[in-house]
């Protein structure tokens, strides 16, 4: 009920809305509408009330609301299902299990904080309670798993572009995973799969971007490649529109990759790349290697040039690569 009031109230806008129409829509009394306006306001929104004129929404809190996601995403699958925690394990997790049940398709799990955060290999995500976004978003693409790595790289174009749009800050992507903010981390992304022979059930992408942390809120040891968008822009941002901007941003590219493959997905990624050009490190099971990353193939791996000159394909997942000054 809270949320449909909500979103009664976002749909009106400026506008206000009459307790009698609230009640109209949603089938409820005046005192059950009351009730929710009242908690509303007692977790922060400010809803202005006129006899006779009725309600409207003046401002609103930095919660995870799923209705302010909804609102902000406008989109048709992605962020529409939402659950919300205070606190989890970590969302890629919950998202999992949701999955498992029967999750649809962009179905979205966020929390404020959580209590472990993953990146990957077995590496930990910081998660600063209320000072990020943390959301595992569950996608059933309809092909094989081979094909899976494209949706990391479809999600980091995603998140690129919505930083761009909601913060207008240039967000190049570190090939395949994270996104950078004047060549510091701001948000990292962890895909996980299940699959059988022929295809994929279900993707888990956990996305965590970095929002209202000072550098401070960081521990020690990652102050150095760690950044947040209040650090990088001096600005806050309100965390349900910017998810809902990474929603409408993957549910316009998820379409495009259906109808018409990776073609926009890997220039997206061509042009926005913080990798190509550079001295990278990569990481293999059988050691390291300097290499200079020159291109990203039509299917999206990585091409470097080695050290005597000879070109080759990385595939993401099997190597980790790193700046060699840094990231
Ligand atoms: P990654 O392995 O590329 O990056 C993890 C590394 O990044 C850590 O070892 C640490 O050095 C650094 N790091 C840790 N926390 C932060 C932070 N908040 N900002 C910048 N750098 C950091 C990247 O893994 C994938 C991370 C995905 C996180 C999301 S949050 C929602 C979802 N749930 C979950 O448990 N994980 C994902």
């Amino acid at each position: 009920m809270r949320d449909a009031i909500l979103t009664l109230l976002l749909e009106a806008g400026e506008k206000d809305i009459s307790g009698e129409k609230i009640c109209e829509q949603l089938g409820v009394t005046r005192a059950a509408v009351w009730k929710h306006i009242k908690a509303l306001r007692e977790d922060g929104f400010e809803i202005a009330s006129a006899t006779r004129r009725g309600y409207r929404l003046l401002s609103m809190p930095d919660h995870l609301e799923p209705a302010l996601i909804r609102h902000a995403a406008g989109t048709r699958e992605m962020g529409q299902a939402i659950q919300v925690y205070d606190s989890c394990d970590s969302t890629n997790l919950r998202a999992k299990e949701w999955a498992a049940q029967g999750a649809p398709n962009g179905a979205l799990v966020l929390a404020e904080t959580q209590t472990a955060g993953r990146g990957r290999l077995g590496r930990g995500w910081n998660s600063a309670k209320g000072q990020g976004l943390f959301m595992s978003v569950v996608l059933r693409p309809p092909f094989e798993a081979q094909r899976a790595p494209i949706l990391t790289m479809l999600s980091a174009a995603a998140v690129s572009a919505a930083l761009e749009e909601v913060c207008k800050v240039q967000a190049p992507i570190k090939w395949p995973n994270d996104v950078i903010v004047n060549g510091k981390k701001v948000c990292g992304i962890l895909a996980e799969m299940s699959a059988d022979m022929d295809n994929v059930q279900w993707v888990v992408m956990g996305i965590g971007i970095n929002v209202a942390q000072g550098i401070e809120d960081f521990p020690e040891e990652i102050r150095d490649k760690a950044t947040s968008l209040l650090i990088e822009t001096g600005r806050s941002f309100q965390r349900c529109a910017l998810a809902g901007a990474v929603m409408r941003q993957l549910e316009q590219r998820y379409d495009q990759l259906m109808t018409a493959g990776v073609g926009a997905v890997v220039d997206y990624c061509r042009r926005h790349s913080a990798t190509l050009g550079q001295e990278v490190l990569l990481v293999t099971r059988e050691g390291k290697y300097k290499a200079r990353a020159v291109d990203l193939a039509e299917d999206g791996e990585l091409i470097v040039e080695n050290e005597q000159g000879q070109r080759e394909k990385v595939v993401s997942g099997e190597v980790s690569v790193r700046g060699i000054l840094g990231y």
